[in-house]
C-alpha cells in the first residue's frame, strides 16, 4: 500500500473540527427548507460556488450564513451525526470538537438545546467505536463580556456533561482580536479545571502565539503554522511539547500559503514540535482528515516515520484521560 493508504487506514484523532463546518450545502439546504429559512442562495450549487476564499474573513461571512440553518436540538444531531459518519469512514476513532454557541444564542436557539443535540449524536458514535470530547469556543469578533456571559451561561452544562464538555476555546476572527482581549474569561475557565485551547498564529502575528501561551495559558495551539517566523517560539514549542493542530487545506483555501507546498507543517515537525494534521471546516475546506493527510503527504513529500509521528502526536496531544486511555488498550 502507499503511505497516502496507510495513513488513511490509520486509527486517529482529530483534534481540530468545527461542527458547524461539517454542515455540507446538502444538508444546509434540507435544514432550511425543514425549518423555513430563507437562504442568500437559491441552489446548492449556487452555495458551492461561492466557497471561493481568499482569506478568513471571506470564509466566516459565508460560514455564520450556513449555520443560520440550525434550530431545534434535531438540527445539531443531524449535524453532527453526518460528521460522525464521515469520521468513522476515515478511521478517526477519537475526534474533539469544537462548536459556537454565540452563534446560535444570539440567533435565539439555547445553549442547551445546541449541546443537548450534539451530545446524543456523539453518544450514538461512542458504540460505534469513536470517543470524543466538546470544546465551547468563545467567538474573538465578540466582546469579552459577551464571553463571560456565554461562560456563565454553559456553567451548567459543564457539570452535566463533565465526561464530554471538557474544555473551551477561541474562534473567529483573529487579526484585530488578540488571545489578551479574553484573559478573564480564560481564567476563569482555567479555575474550573477546564482543558484550554485558542486559535492562534493563523493569520494572526507570532506574538498571538505567545499572549495564547502566556496570558491564556493554553494546552494546545490550534493552527499555529506562523510561529516559524519566530525561532525562540518554535524552540518553546518543541522543547514544551504544546501540541499545534493544523488544517493544511483550511490554510490552503484560506490563502494563509498559496500553494500547499509552501506550508510549514514539515519545517515544524522537524524542528520537533508536536505538529497533528485535521480538516478545521471539511464540508467548506475541500476534505474531512483523510484527504489532509494525502494531498500534506504528496506536496510536503512526507515520510512514513513523518505520518507515523503525526498520527502519534494525535494521541498524545489529545485530551482523553488516563483511565479512558486505558479502557481503549
Ligand atoms: C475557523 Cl478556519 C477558522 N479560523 C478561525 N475561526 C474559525 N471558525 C471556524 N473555522
Ligand atoms: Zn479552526
Amino acid at each position: 500500500a502507499t503511505l497516502a493508504d496507510k495513513a488513511a487506514g490509520a486509527p486517529k484523532a482529530e483534534l481540530h473540527i468545527h461542527i458547524e463546518g461539517s454542515l455540507e450545502p446538502e444538508l444546509i439546504f434540507k435544514l432550511a427548507q425543514r425549518n423555513n429559512v430563507k437562504l442568500a442562495y437559491d441552489s446548492i450549487d449556487a452555495l458551492r460556488t461561492a466557497y471561493a476564499f481568499t482569506d478568513l474573513q471571506s470564509f466566516l461571512d459565508i460560514y455564520y450564513a450556513g449555520a443560520s440553518v440550525l434550530l431545534t436540538e434535531e438540527d445539531f444531531y443531524d449535524m453532527t451525526a453526518a460528521y460522525v459518519e464521515r469520521a468513522l469512514a476515515d478511521n478517526v476513532v477519537h475526534a474533539e470538537i469544537f462548536f459556537d454557541p454565540q452563534t446560535h444564542t444570539e440567533r435565539g436557539v439555547a445553549i442547551e438545546t445546541v449541546v443537548a443535540g450534539i451530545e446524543r449524536a456523539l453518544a450514538d458514535a461512542e458504540k460505534r467505536g469513536m470517543t470524543s470530547k466538546l470544546i465551547l469556543c468563545f467567538l474573538r469578533h465578540l466582546s469579552e463580556d459577551d464571553a463571560l456571559a456565554t461562560f456563565d451561561a454553559a456553567l451548567p452544562l459543564f457539570d452535566r456533561y463533565k465526561h464530554r464538555l471538557i474544555g473551551v476555546g477561541l474562534d473567529s476572527s483573529e487579526r484585530g482580536h488578540p488571545p489578551s482581549k479574553f484573559e478573564r474569561v480564560f481564567a476563569k475557565a482555567r479555575a474550573k479545571g477546564l482543558k484550554l485551547v485558542a486559535h492562534a498564529g493563523e493569520e494572526g502575528p507570532p506574538s498571538y502565539i505567545y499572549e495564547a501561551l502566556d496570558l491564556l495559558k493554553v494546552d494546545r495551539v490550534d493552527h499555529g503554522v506562523r510561529s516559524i517566523e519566530d525561532p525562540a517560539l518554535v524552540t518553546r514549542l518543541a522543547d514544551t511539547r504544546v501540541a499545534l493542530t493544523v488544517c493544511p487545506l483550511s490554510n490552503l483555501k484560506l490563502c494563509v500559503f498559496d500553494d500547499l507546498t509552501k506550508h510549514t507543517l514539515k519545517s515544524l515537525l522537524d524542528r520537533g514540535v508536536a505538529v497533528t494534521v485535521n480538516s478545521d471546516d471539511p464540508a467548506y475546506f475541500g476534505g474531512y482528515i483523510n484527504q489532509n493527510f494525502v494531498e500534506t503527504i504528496d506536496a510536503l513529500k512526507l515520510s512514513d516515520a513523518d505520518v507515523y509521528t503525526i498520527v502519534k502526536n494525535s494521541f498524545d496531544a489529545s485530551f482523553i484521560t488516563p483511565a479512558e486511555r486505558n479502557a481503549f488498550i
